[in-house]
């Protein structure tokens, strides 16, 4: 038979080798950094990261005060020798159990008000300037801009310092919208209206990603907020406004070839005959850092293969393989990316 005593007795030291190599290595492979909300880059954020920090170390200072006993107790108790007989049974301690409900309803009553505090400065949104509609779609995100009109895809441009109100829906099934350093996750619901605010109190680039599975491409579902000094945010509104530019000899053929082929019954480019509202609106494309929700870099590269055969850098997305000649490509590539 295999003798447990002697494996740990011999390998007293294994566990402690194998904690050590994991911290060793753990911080290692998670050196892509992922968004953190524990790095608040917005008001609300902060709020959430606030709170989260009271409640780790009230839960902490628990964990060591609950542990220490415990060990305490099984060290000092420990029966030494194996003629000891059993310890005296004894049974209820009415001010030890008094002691240990009151102090953890204390605590508990402290977390509750803390988080009521919390919860009311997230849900009375400072009247936002900026109003956005986000709306999750199968494997992608729009951002409206009703008051400017503004519709785009992916990348949500907000300014430094202002509240913009989000009205979160959803075009299909449920998604969730959820930029970790700006903020909690906001569900997108079909025929559902949920309301969410952001103030950047940094400018920066600010990953996101749906947070609720819906199907095949859900960890292909990802946006990028993009939060600029105002003049900027302005410059970009303007460029948003402005009608694309009139395309002239290969961006003029891809422009026919869109308007006349299957992609107008899906995408919309203001001021041409494609008015498809089926996926993104392309109209200020070439704007985009990224595309397919934010999965892919914006470059003639990508976008090519894109268009050859959309599944097979996104499999499962709704656009379909249409089976372009190169040629039609490449004139499709140069008109998209005439569109700034
Ligand atoms: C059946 C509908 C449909 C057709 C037809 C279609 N697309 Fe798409 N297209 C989509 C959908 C849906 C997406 C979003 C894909 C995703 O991110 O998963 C998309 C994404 C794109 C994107 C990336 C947009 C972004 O910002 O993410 C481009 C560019 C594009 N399509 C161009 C075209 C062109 C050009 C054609 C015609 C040759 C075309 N599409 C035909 C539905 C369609
Ligand atoms: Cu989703």
């Amino acid at each position: 038979m295999f003798d447990c005593r002697h494996v740990i007795a011999r390998c007293r030291w294994l566990p402690v080798i194998i904690l050590l190599a994991l911290a060793v290595l753990i911080p290692e492979t998670a050196s892509a950094q992922p968004p953190s909300p524990l790095s608040p880059a917005s008001t609300e954020a902060k709020t959430i990261a606030d709170l989260f920090t009271v409640v780790f170390w009230v839960a902490l200072g628990v964990f060591v005060i609950v542990e220490g006993l415990l060990v305490y107790s099984v060290i000092r108790f420990r029966r030494r020798h194996p003629d000891e007989g059993m310890p005296v049974q004894i049974h209820g301690s009415t001010p030890v159990e008094v002691a240990w409900t009151i102090a953890p309803a204390i605590i508990v009553a402290v977390i509750l008000l803390l988080t009521l505090r919390s919860m009311r400065t997230l849900y009375t949104p400072p009247s936002g300037t900026i109003n956005v509609e986000v709306i999750g779609h199968q494997w992608w995100w729009e951002f409206r801009y009703p008051d400017l009109g503004i519709i785009t895809a992916n990348e949500l441009h907000i300014p430094v310092g202002e509240p913009v109100s989000l009205k979160v829906e959803a075009a299909d099934v449920i998604h969730s919208f959820w930029v970790p350093e700006l903020g909690g996750k906001t569900d997108a619901i079909p025929g559902h209206t949920n309301q969410a605010w952001i103030q950047a109190t940094q400018a920066g680039v600010y990953k996101g990603q749906c947070a609720e599975f819906c199907g095949t491409e859900h960890a292909l579902m990802r946006l990028e907020v993009i939060a600029s000094p105002s003049e900027q945010f302005q410059q970009w509104v303007q460029g948003q406004q402005a009608p694309p530019a009139v395309p002239s000899g290969a961006a003029a053929r891809g422009q026919q070839a869109l308007v006349t082929g299957p992609c107008a019954g899906c995408h919309t480019i203001q001021g041409t005959a494609a008015q498809g509202q089926v996926g993104p609106n392309l109209t200020h494309f070439a704007s985009r850092r990224t595309f397919a929700g934010a999965s892919l870099e914006n470059t003639p590269e990508n976008l090519a293969r894109w268009l050859n055969d959309p599944p097979a850098l996104k499999p499962g997305t709704l656009m379909p393989r249409l089976g372009l000649s190169q040629e039609t490509i490449n004139d499709l590539v140069a008109y998209l990316e005439s569109l700034k």
